[in-house]
């Protein structure tokens, strides 16, 4: 389903006088308004084909209806966010869920929509009908080479999937590890998944980056042999320069110091990405900023922190990506949701004053510097990411609109409401 531009229009005229009253308000007070609203409009943030279906647990799964039922429809999902807020620009694939039956189609679609295509993501945690091996007890780190080597050609298959879209990198996530103490040799396992991630390393395209992704627990409970951001820093620094560490906020242990480690990473220039979630207790994939707004803001006070003092450009520096999906919403709704969150967050980090903060920690001044983040994160910056959307030509309220145009029923008319997304 499309929304028509004059629509759009429409609506943005409906809600322009209170709009421009709030946008006045708030740019009264900031110095650099036009730089901002530049980064806020250059930023994108992609959005995983695995997230357009209602989630589930492993209890059970509540379809909501009118899911999309192939790529293409997903596709189609994406490019109505991204209408919406101007901010959803890329599409992050896994396989075998969203297989490019025809890649230069898929790719054509993509771009009608003005998507790309983000990181590819591989799937060596399940197992696949008619696979040889299985891989209950892992992949990359199997005891077996055969098995190794399966999960590695699986990768490089994904790599090849993505050089046909115009990708630029693969996210590897391993759910590799042991469930009871004894079940695994902890530096073979090591050294098993290190030689496994070097073969597919080696047939990475010279433009491409690789992700290693970490988890502290799930699916295994013992050990998990990427388990957090030192282990994926080691394998990243083991495999060469185009080897990242991709940081998903729900994959700590809880309390973790999620923006310390962001701010190491960058340090180190091995930050790769982000999976945005929100988690109050494990890897929960909630909508972002649903559970713990402070401590994203916090995070994107280090990055832009991190970013600026390297010179990086913020909207193409990293792989930015939800990573969220859950039983009881709408998922385009949620995802609505969670790009705002993001969009918010950034927009609060950037009016960190700097200057003064950096004074404040030279003379210990701590109630000075905890003023400063406070004072930024507690400002109300949804106008100026309003007015950021609306200069793209995107809505003033995105799920405003998406409720007004009744999107849900008519994807439920057009698509059926038994319908199933791949996934999880
Ligand atoms: C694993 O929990 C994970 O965060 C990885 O990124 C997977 O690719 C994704 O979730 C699967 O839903
Ligand atoms: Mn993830
Ligand atoms: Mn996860």
């Amino acid at each position: 389903m499309n929304i028509e531009q004059y629509k759009l229009n429409e609506y943005n005229q409906s809600a322009l006088k209170d709009h421009q009253r709030k946008f006045d308000f708030i740019a009264a007070d900031i110095k650099s308004i036009e730089a901002i609203l530049q980064k806020l409009i250059n930023f994108q943030v992609a959005i995983p084909s695995w997230a357009l279906g209602t989630g589930g647990t492993r209890f059970a799964r509540f379809a909501g209806g009118g899911e999309p039922r192939s790529l293409e429809e997903k596709i189609e999902d994406i490019g109505l966010l991204h209408a919406l807020n101007k901010s959803s620009g890329a599409i992050s694939l896994h396989i075998p869920w969203d297989i490019p039956e025809n890649a230069a189609h898929i790719k054509t679609l993509a771009a009608q929509h003005g998507l790309k295509f983000d990181a590819m993501n591989s799937n060596t945690f399940q197992d696949q009908p008619g696979q040889q091996h299985s891989y209950k007890f892992g992949s990359m780190q199997h005891v077996n080479k055969a098995i190794r080597k399966q999960a590695v050609e699986h990768n490089i298959e994904v790599i090849k999937y993505g050089v046909e879209l115009g990708s630029k990198s693969l996210t590897v996530w391993l759910s590799d590890g042991s469930c009871f103490p004894g079940q695994l040799n902890f530096r073979k396992a090591f050294q098993n998944t290190l030689e496994s991630l070097q073969e597919v390393y080696a047939a990475l395209p010279g433009d491409w980056k690789i992700f290693v992704e970490y988890k502290a627990f799930e699916p295994n409970f013992y050990s998990t042999t990427v388990g957090d951001w030192g282990q994926s820093f080691l394998y990243a620094n083991k495999l060469g320069n185009k080897a990242y560490t991709l940081v998903d906020l729900g994959h700590h242990l809880p309390n973790a110091n999620i923006e310390q480690i962001v701010a190491l990473l960058l340090m180190e220039g091995k930050l790769g990405g982000f999976h945005f979630n929100d988690s109050k207790y494990g890897d929960d994939d909630l909508t972002v900023g649903s559970i713990k707004p402070y401590q994203l803001f916090l995070i994107f006070n280090e990055l832009v922190e991190g970013m600026d003092a390297k010179g990086m450009n913020h909207a193409t520096g990293l792989g930015w990506m939800i990573d969220a999906s859950h039983n009881v919403k709408d998922p385009l709704e949620d995802l609505l949701q969670s790009v705002e969150a993001i969009m918010i967050t950034y927009a609060q980090a950037l009016l960190v004053d700097r200057n003064k903060l950096n004074e404040a920690q030279n003379n210990n001044d701590v109630v000075t510097a905890q003023e400063i983040l406070q004072q930024a994160f507690r400002t109300d910056v949804r106008a100026l990411v309003a007015e950021a959307r609306l200069r793209s030509g995107g809505a003033l309220n995105p799920l405003a609109v998406y409720r007004s145009e009744k999107v849900r029923d008519n994807l439920i008319k057009e698509r059926g409401s038994k319908t199933v997304a791949t996934g999880l």
